[in-house]
This record gives structure tokens, sequence and C-alpha cells, in this order.
């Protein structure tokens, strides 16, 4: 069985070659991009069974992702491609070390991923794994691509964990239309919702407000930058559909010890985890580094702190090189490097 199984628009990334504005920069280099894709691909690279499904152009960029994502080790089999449509691509400029800023220029509107639709993908891959995973990017792609995501995110008989990562991209969005991404939140079992984009997108403001507006899914990651993460689990709920009768892998938080009685009385466990402090190269592709490990230990049966702190070390990783994707640790690694003592994590 396949472990993981991502849906969403992956483009070719153009990495400026020099800092400064994107008016100024005089060449890129080729990169991929795709925020599902980079967590198929830090999954795989992690060593789990991971799947990649969209939609690209049967040009020689689509061609380039399918080749580099399948090179990863990612399942690219389902990947879908349109004869009419484009495959995406974006630009971006060099992270400014006082701000943190970077430009980005999108050139997606009318792809091939944009045409996907409920019409058009693989259901029966999509629900084969364990977990399947989603992000809001896609819902602002097309009308299509967000009727596409109610349909997956809908309630039905023994479906995966659904996993989802808010993503709130502003440019892809215009004033207020992004409380939709709420509305689908809801309808997953694990939200990952960074506490600025909560803020940004729905004008939700605190961990706690946030969980408050999210009450459905069994585990709700609020993730605050250098300060760390906070998880919101309630259980027992059904974990990524097993096929190990070991079953660890309740996909709640109840893997913690002391937790069952909390969740017995309906309420639910909260864990705060601090981030490693990194000097940033480039945020993009940190958070979904921070997906990858997060789900790699869930599908481990990992406690949640460990959870969170696989996702903060693969984070760290892709934080300091200047692409979306890097090399995780090795497991035996990224294990000792979690087990240290809370002295170390800060
Ligand atoms: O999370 C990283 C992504 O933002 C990047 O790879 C591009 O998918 C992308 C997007 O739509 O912004």
């Amino acid at each position: 069985t396949t472990d993981v199984v991502c849906l969403g628009e992956s483009m070719v990334t153009f990495l400026p070659s020099q800092p400064g504005r994107l008016a100024d920069v005089p060449s890129f280099g080729r990169g991929i991009g795709g925020a599902e894709s980079n967590v198929a691909c830090a999954l795989a690279a992690a060593g789990h069974r991971a799947a990649w499904v969209g939609r690209v152009g049967a040009d020689g960029f689509g061609d380039h992702l399918v080749e580099t994502i399948a090179g990863y080790g990612v399942d690219t089999s389902a990947v879908r491609r349109d004869p009419d449509r484009p495959t995406g691509i974006y630009f971006r400029t060099a992270t400014d070390r006082g701000t943190g800023a970077h430009e980005v220029a999108y050139y997606r509107a009318g792809s091939a991923a944009s045409a996907m639709s409920p019409a058009n993908v693989p259901y029966e891959e999509l629900f084969a794994g364990r977990i399947l995973h989603l992000s809001g990017i896609t819902a602002a792609l097309s009308a299509d691509c967000l009727a596409l995501l109610r349909e997956l995110t809908a309630p039905r008989p023994g479906r995966p964990l659904v996993s989802f990562d808010v993503n709130h991209r502003p440019r892809l969005w215009r004033d207020g239309d992004a409380g939709v991404l709420l509305e689908l939140a809801r309808r997953c079992d694990l939200v990952f919702v960074g506490e600025d984009e909560a803020e940004e997108a729905w004008g939700i403001v605190g961990a706690e407000a946030i969980r408050a507006a999210l009450p459905e899914p069994s585990v709700v990651v609020v993730k605050r930058g250098s300060a760390g993460a906070t998880v919101f689990a309630s259980g027992p709920r059904p974990g990524p559909r097993s096929s190990n009768a070991g079953g660890a892998d309740s996909a709640a938080g109840g893997a913690e010890a002391g937790e069952g009685a909390a969740q017995a009385a309906g309420r639910d466990t909260v864990t705060v985890v601090p981030a490693l402090h990194v000097d940033v190269v480039a945020a993009v592709g940190a958070g979904d580094a921070f997906a990858a490990g997060f789900l790699s230990a869930t599908l481990r049966g990992l406690p949640v702190r460990d959870r969170v702190r696989h996702g903060h070390l693969m984070a760290a990783a892709v934080l300091t090189v200047p692409g979306d994707l890097t090399e995780p640790p090795a497991r035996d690694h990224a294990d000792r490097l979690v087990a240290l003592d809370d002295g170390a994590w800060g």
C-alpha cells in the first residue's frame, strides 16, 4: 500500500542567480515547486511510499516535473497529461535577509493543473493510501479545482485520513474569498495552519481561537514560525488506514502517555513544541517539509511531541538551503536528534 497520496499543482520554478528585485535579476536556474509534490518528495526521501497525483502539460516542463519527482522515489503513475494546456511555472527572488520577504511571479492561470476537476481525477488512486494530503492552494486555482477539493474532503465510507495544509497564498485569492479554506479545513482529519495565515485569511487570532474555529479535525497543528507549533489533538479517531496489525498509527494525539483520560473526557490535549532556531536562507518549502516530517512520524505512530520535532527538523533542513527541497536527515539520525532533551530543543 501507498502511505501518502498528495494531490496538487506542481510547477517548474525559476530561482534567481543573484539577490535583488525581480526586475533586476539577470538569469534564473531551474528547480521544481509545488507544495504537495514537495511533501511527497520529502516523504519518499524519508523512506515512505508516497504518490503524487497532478496534471501537467504535454510539454517539456511537464516531462521535467514528472521525471524529477519520480527521481525522488515518488509514484507518479497517476499524473495526467493535458494536451491543450501548459505546465505552470513561476519565478521568485531571493529571500531578503532583513525582512524575510521575496517576490513571486506565477505563470499558472489556465495551466493544466487548473483544469483538474471532479470529472478527471483518478479516485481509486487518490483514496488508495493511508493518508490523502491536500492543500488550500488547489482551491484557489479554479472553480473546478475547488469543486474537486470539496469532493475529496466529503465524508465517505472508508476514506483515508485526510490531511490539509491551509497554505494561504494571498496572490491567488481575491479579498475575502479565502474564507472557503476554513470550510475545507473543517472537513479534514488533520490540519496544518500558520498562526499568521489564519489571521490573514480569516481574521482569526491565536492558536486557541483557531482550534475553536476548527473543532472537527482530530488534529490541528498551529504553526507559529520560529516560536514553534501548538498541536490540538482529540481522540480516539481513525488513524491512517493501516495494513499492519500493530496499527500504532492513531492519527490523533493518543500516543502520548497520559492523554487517555483527557481524551475520554472529550477534551483536547494541547502540545506546545518549540522550533529549532536556524539562519534562514529561504523560507519557501519549509511548511511542506514540516508537514512531511509530521506525517512521517504520524505514520510511524510516534507521540505528538515527536511528530512536531520531526516536522521542525525537516523544516530546518529546507530553511537552510535556497531551494524548496533538500535531502532530509536519515531516519536514525533524525530519531536521535528528536530524542535530545528539552534543553537542546529550546
Ligand atoms: O510551499 C511551497 C510552494 O509555495 C511552492 O513550491 C510553490 O506550490 C507553490 C505555490 O503555489 O505557491
